[in-house]
């Protein structure tokens, strides 16, 4: 019998919105009830170009807006082939951040159509969900400073806001939108059962390419 894969789950939202924290716990969750689940995140800082991004996040390089959102692509795309193989060994990936935050980003600098921005990422392995950790730009500024890593302003970010809900308008992804203003365990339960919705419809259904 072939093992049934495990699911792609993907959360995004603007900065501050309690990713990482979520993505920790679901793993966690998951795995304590006996399923196989990983985490990972983009960009994934430790590979060659991942040291490129990282150099520019954190204002020690300057790289040109195109080339920069290339390489973040280009990050995604060289962890297909190990995403993919933990996908068919059954393990569902949790992903804290994907292709959204890539276009939505870039598309919130002058001049960027959604349409260019979305055309590297075309053909990636496709999520089963994508929850959308949901907090107003007011309740964020209340979770404390921004960092110093570039992007890092309340003006840059309520752009990036709009350009995600541009994207959470395409049906052929699935959306779910997470209310994130309420405490860490509520937010987590209702993150917990959509994952376990999406796993079990996933093991049914065919990998799907993004926004092809
Ligand atoms: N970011 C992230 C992009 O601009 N493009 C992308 O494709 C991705 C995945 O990098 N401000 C931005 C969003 C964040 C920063 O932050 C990464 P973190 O804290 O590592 O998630």
């Amino acid at each position: 019998m072939t093992c049934r894969r495990g699911a792609l789950i993907v959360l995004e939202g603007v900065d501050k919105a309690g990713k990482t924290t979520q993505c920790n716990k679901l793993v966690q969750a998951l795995q304590d009830s006996g399923q196989k689940a990983e985490m990972m995140k983009f960009p994934e800082r430790s590979t060659k170009i991942g040291k490129l991004i990282n150099s520019y996040l954190e204002n020690k390089s300057n790289l040109e807006d195109h080339t920069v959102h290339l390489l973040f692509s280009a990050n995604r795309w060289e962890l297909v082939p190990l995403m993919k193989e933990k996908l068919e060994q059954g393990i569902s990936l949790v992903v804290d951040r994907y292709a959204f935050s890539g276009v939505a980003f870039t598309s919130a600098k002058p001049g960027f159509s959604l349409d260019w921005c979305m055309n590297p990422d075309m053909g990636l392995p496709k999520p089963d969900l994508v929850m959308f950790l949901q907090l107003s730009p007011s309740e964020a500024a209340q979770r404390g400073q921004f960092g110093t890593e570039r992007y890092e302003t309340t003006v840059f970010q309520k752009v990036v806001q709009q350009k995600f809900e541009l994207l959470m308008k395409d049906p052929s992804v699935k959306w779910q939108v997470i209310d994130a203003a309420r405490n860490i365990e509520d937010v987590h339960a209702d993150i917990k059962n959509h994952s376990v919705d999406a796993i079990k419809a996933a093991e049914n259904e065919p990998m799907g390419e993004l926004w092809k």
